[in-house]
């Protein structure tokens, strides 16, 4: 049996939303480097052209499109052009999301909501879209992208984590419920990674030093560093392709060891 040929995207269509840079474009770069046929989405023309360009520079021919993953009407729309133009979407990677840091109590409704919005009810939009076409199709791949605080709670991310932690049972509960028709739904949780939605956690300090969440971080990791993107493709490709058919309702956390230690004694 050829072993590799398993982890091969070949002929796949992967649907990436946020994919114009960070994670989303990460992993989309992986996919299009195991042989599928990337399309992403994001939140404005700017960031989709942006991407293009992106995907370009490191020779993926992508298919970007402006679509908000919380407007149902424009993913359905968004969803069957795709299904016209590209082709029906093997892989789904439900990536877009936002953080906003704020204390609970001085935290408003409205901002509450937006976070959950994003970050729990566009996965659930842009799923219940594309599952029909999968069902038809034989079969297909949904990736949810957790992250630490589907386990863990720190101050000022209630709503994150609240989403995040939603976004874990979303992805058992797909599992679950369409496991039969050969679809397998599974989450990546990444753990603290270098990109520009963490960077006001690393930004140096007037005197050069680490920013205080950087060093604790550092600390609470026993690989001693922030993740890169890149970590993340490997996982990634792992859930999109055959290799993990019988893997469904699995959260795999790619944190560096942060969710088993409980961090370096400060000196
Ligand atoms: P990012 O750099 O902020 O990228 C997120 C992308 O999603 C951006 O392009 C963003 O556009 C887009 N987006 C936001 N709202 C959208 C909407 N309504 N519709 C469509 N696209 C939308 O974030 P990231 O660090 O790459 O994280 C990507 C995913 O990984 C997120 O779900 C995040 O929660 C998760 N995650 C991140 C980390 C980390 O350490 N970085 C760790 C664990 C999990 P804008 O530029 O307009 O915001
Ligand atoms: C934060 C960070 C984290 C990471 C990620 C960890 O403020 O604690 O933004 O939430 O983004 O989700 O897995």
């Amino acid at each position: 049996m050829d072993m590799l040929s398993k982890f091969s995207l070949e002929g796949k269509v992967a649907l990436v939303t946020g994919a114009s840079y960070g994670i989303g474009f990460a992993i989309a770069s992986a996919y299009a480097a195991a042989g599928a046929t990337i399309v992403f989405n994001d939140i404005n023309q700017e960031l989709v052209d942006k991407g293009l360009a992106s995907y370009k520079e490191i020779g993926v021919d992508a298919h970007g499109y402006v679509c908000d993953v919380t407007d149902e009407a424009a993913v359905a729309s968004f969803i069957k052009t795709v299904e016209k133009e590209v082709g029906v979407i093997d892989i789904l990677v439900n990536n877009a999301g936002i953080i906003k840091r704020i204390p609970m109590c001085e935290m408003s409704a409205e901002d509450f909501r937006k976070v959950i919005d994003i970050d729990l009810n566009g996965p659930f939009i842009v799923s219940k879209a594309v599952i029909p076409s999968m069902i038809k199709k034989g079969g297909g791949k949904i990736i949810n992208i957790c992250s630490m605080m589907s386990e863990l709670g720190r101050e000022t991310v209630s709503a994150y984590a609240a989403a995040k932690g939603g976004l874990k049972m979303l992805t058992r509960n797909i599992a679950s419920e369409y496991g039969e028709y050969n679809i397998q739904c599974n989450g990546i949780g990444p753990g603290y990674i270098a990109t520009p939605q963490t960077a006001p956690l690393r930004e140096r300090q007037a005197d050069g030093s680490r920013h205080p969440f950087d060093s604790f971080i550092i600390a609470k990791t026993p690989a001693a560093r922030w993740g890169e993107t890149s970590d993340l493709m490997g996982p990634a490709v792992f859930l999109a392709s055959e290799a993990s058919d019988f893997v469904n309702g699995h959260i795999l956390y790619v944190d560096g060891g942060i969710l088993a230690y409980i961090g370096k004694q400060p000196q």
